[in-house]
């Protein structure tokens, strides 16, 4: 039923049988080779383990990290950090904002938007994951009518969930747009002007497009046909990408998401007048999550009913019935830290879904003021596309319905939240001087 791995030496403990009186143990080293096999009274070995590791007896597959503070604090964000895998997409995603930055004039408002959901992997070479129900649409959506309002924007998305523009795209066409990036990047094609492919629109081709048509891979002319036979629009896109203000940085597992949203806030708060970020938390970011070191590396084996296995794998214990049972540890919370640590003087909104309407703006409000949001966009599930509450400090709530003729609720909500973020950078301004 567990594993436990005894920090002083190699020695795995492994209870060889669910019976808690008398139980039989295969001690293994490192390698998982057995050394050697015990047995003793079950309910005096499970109570001389609840002494120092409560729960530890009862609480399923493996070895379980002691929280050092509470979910939401120091130490548990740098120790997940710290316990993180490398990801090679990092280093230059850093590089890039830190060059899109350069190019943002000193004025113009910049916002952090993260979108998409995150994946939470069950092996290290990942085959499987958790995921969620995120599209994608709010992040993407609100990218694009805060471009309209005059704002620089990071998209910090989920690889293949929607983007600003091309959001409308149908599949094929934007599968054919990563195609193209991903052949470019094969054939050493630089991009044009000095912008950069990756995560911009599909839009961003066609623009090249009759540039790169004898170049290997490059077929730009069906891309080109699938996105004029949608609504864009094209002229505005093209504005924003000439102006270098959209820069997008995909992401997949949480592990990336975090890493990323705490480089880009950190490097966001080092610029000029670092009130005029606006930090817009929309992505769907697993509460719950196997931490890498509890991962195993390869595919995890399936089996027939009564067959052993999977052996030696810290996260995982196997059923009678050829199942599994996978313990998921609760993420540590994030968002205060993007408040007082990373991006302390940025405007920052965070979201709230919940499925049950009746603890949505407690639970919104509860967030607000736990990890000293500005402003918490409130929303539910199903009607997400049509309501959200924006809610603030001292109680204050303000519902957005979305009016029947307009495409987009995050066309009012962007209004909103824009005249706040001037209201907020005016009253920093008037505090300074
Ligand atoms: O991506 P989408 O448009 O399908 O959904 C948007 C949303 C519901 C994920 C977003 O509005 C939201 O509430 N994000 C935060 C979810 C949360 O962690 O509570």
């Amino acid at each position: 039923v567990g594993t436990h791995r005894d920090p002083s030496s190699t020695l795995v403990a492994q209870r060889a049988t669910d019976r808690r009186a008398d139980l039989h143990f295969e001690l293994r080293d490192h390698l998982g080779q057995p050394v050697s096999q015990f047995g003793f009274d079950g309910e005096a070995w499970i109570k001389s383990w609840e002494r120092f590791a409560p729960g530890a007896t009862t609480g399923g597959a493996g070895q379980r990290r002691p929280r050092m503070g509470g979910l939401d604090s120091a130490e548990e964000a740098d120790a997940f950090f710290a316990s993180s895998p490398e990801d090679p997409a990092f280093a230059p995603s850093v590089e890039r904002l830190r060059a899109f930055l350069q190019r943002v004039g000193p004025d113009t408002p910049i916002a952090l938007v993260t979108s998409g959901g995150t994946t939470a992997p069950l092996e290290r070479t990942a085959v499987r994951f958790v995921d969620n129900f995120s599209s994608g649409s709010r992040g993407a959506a609100s990218a694009e009518y805060l471009l309209r309002a005059g704002y620089a924007v990071v998209f910090l998305h989920r690889e293949g969930s929607l983007r600003p523009f091309d959001r409308k795209i149908p599949d094929a066409a934007r599968w054919f747009h990563d195609s193209l990036v991903a052949s470019y990047d094969a054939n050493g094609i630089p991009p044009p002007n000095g912008l950069d492919w990756h995560g911009n629109s599909i839009l961003d081709m066609l623009q090249t497009s009759t540039a790169n048509l004898d170049r290997p891979g490059v077929c730009a002319e069906s891309l080109a046909g699938e996105a004029l036979r949608t609504k864009i629009d094209l002229g505005g896109h093209f504005d924003m990408i000439n102006r270098g203000t959209l820069l997008a940085t995909p992401f997949t597992t949480l592990f990336q998401y975090l890493n990323l949203l705490r480089a880009l806030c950190v490097e966001m708060s080092a610029v000029a007048t670092p009130e005029r970020v606006m930090v817009y938390l929309a992505a769907a970011v697993s509460d719950f999550y196997v931490p890498w070191e509890r991962l195993p590396t390869h595919k995890i084996q399936s089996r027939e009913a009564g067959e052993s296995g999977p052996n030696n794998l810290p996260g995982i214990d196997a059923t009678e019935d050829g199942g599994v049972v996978i313990r998921l540890s609760q993420t540590p919370k994030m968002l205060g830290h993007v408040r007082s640590r990373w991006c302390p003087n940025a405007y920052v909104v965070g979201f709230k879904l919940e499925t049950d309407p009746d603890i949505l703006l407690e639970k919104a409000n509860r967030s607000l003021v736990k990890y000293r949001m500005h402003l918490v966009v409130a929303n539910e599930m199903h009607r997400r596309k049509d309501r959200v509450a924006l809610v603030e400090p001292e109680g204050r709530s303000t519902w957005v319905n979305r009016p029947e003729d307009m495409a987009d609720i995050e066309e009012l909500m962007i209004g909103e939240l824009a005249r706040r973020h001037v209201k907020f950078v005016e009253e920093s301004s008037d505090g300074k001087s």
